[in-house]
């Protein structure tokens, strides 16, 4: 399987996130992408290759061009402004408040498009979050273009960036850009499914009312789990979209044969919609020693998604997404890999 990655990931480095009364180092760094490009290389997965650079128009057919020219420029307003460090959203938008309106302060903007205060943009945030997207764009184009599976290594990910909003460490949907991508080029029908143990918020909202990509969501139980405000067993999809939404919450502390159950279920839904092709969106999060996670897979079972995704039968574009036991998440990323490869 070949393997997009962009060095410029790196660019993109949040200083920290405020975790209860404490701000603490990011769990989402550099490092992750750069250990799982070592696994792919030690196993030899297959070649690896950069992207290509797609126009702006890739992003609008998802993201709403405020939200993206905010991420392009927030930093240097930022800095004119004269502040120092990661420009940080610290007022969002709640019920009852506009949301027809943009105002054009950028705290108003930060807090207008951003849902937490995990997601900082640095000076060269937006160079690592374009190349991302490019990353995922250029692994669509290659489905698009007969390759059977592959693996783009996004970072930062996008699974709960919206149409209109960042946040989760995400600002870009990259399986959404993907998907559109793998329509635009011809798919009828494109499934994605969500394995990371956050609910993909962002991919659900943007397709909600549309019945030419199903989205699937495994994931930790909003009631309990981070992003809590989507992601519960009774959202289907919307008008035209109705039925082609499924969340699968599970609670904390779910083991394999419960989430192996709820896999099952989504694979026969994924069968059912009769995709051209599916986005896997790749969280390695739901691995027993995460640590800002409550499932508990073993290494041993990311082998047994790849295998399981294998069995569908369709071409595989495998989006990387969260995962931060850093020191085994080469193995677990590319297990699923190897486990789709050796099916
Ligand atoms: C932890 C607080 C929760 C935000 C967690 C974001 C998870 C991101 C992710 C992605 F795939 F997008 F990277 N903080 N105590 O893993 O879903
Ligand atoms: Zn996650």
């Amino acid at each position: 399987m070949i393997t997009v990655f962009s060095p410029d990931h790196a660019l993109h480095q949040s200083p920290g996130e405020l975790i209860y009364s404490e701000f603490v180092p990011a769990f989402e760094k550099p490092e992750r992408a750069a250990l799982i490009l070592a696994r792919v290389k030690e196993v030899g997965l297959g070649e690896v290759r950069g992207p290509d650079v797609f126009p702006a128009e890739a992003l609008t057919k998802i993201h709403a061009p405020g939200l993206v020219n905010l991420l392009m420029t927030a930093h240097e307003e930022w800095v004119a402004m004269g502040r120092t460090g990661a420009a940080y959203p610290y007022t969002w938008a709640a019920r009852g408040m506009r949301a027809d309106r943009v105002p054009k302060n950028l705290d108003g903007r930060l807090g207008f498009y951003g849902f937490d205060c995990g997601t900082p943009i640095t000076a060269t945030s937006w160079r690592a979050i374009k190349a991302s997207a490019d990353v995922a764009l250029t692994g669509a184009e290659m489905i698009s273009a007969g390759e059977r599976a592959v693996f783009a290594l996004c970072r930062p990910p996008g699974h709960h960036a919206g149409s209109d909003h960042f946040g989760g460490y995400c600002f870009l949907n990259n399986a959404a850009l993907a998907a559109q991508k793998l329509l635009d080029d011809g798919a009828r029908r494109v499934a994605i499914l969500d394995v990371d143990y956050h609910h993909g918020n962002g991919t659900q909202q943007i397709f909600y009312r549309r019945n030419d990509v199903l989205v699937v969501n495994i994931h930790a139980d909003p009631d309990e789990e981070y992003p809590y405000m989507l992601g519960f067993s009774d959202e289907s999809g919307e008008a035209a979209g109705e039925g082609f939404n499924l969340n699968l919450p599970l609670p904390w502390g779910t083991q394999w044969p419960e989430w192996r159950a709820a896999l099952e279920t989504s694979i026969a839904r994924v069968l059912a919609f009769g995709p051209d092709a599916v986005v896997v969106s790749l969280g390695v999060d739901t691995y027993k020693n995460d640590p800002i996670s409550k499932f508990r897979l073993e290494s041993e079972h990311f082998m047994v998604i790849g295998r399981m995704t294998a069995n569908l039968m369709k071409p595989v574009l495998f989006v990387m997404e969260g995962g931060y036991a850093v020191a085994e998440i080469g193995v677990n990323a590319v297990n699923v890999l190897t486990g789709f490869d050796d099916s």
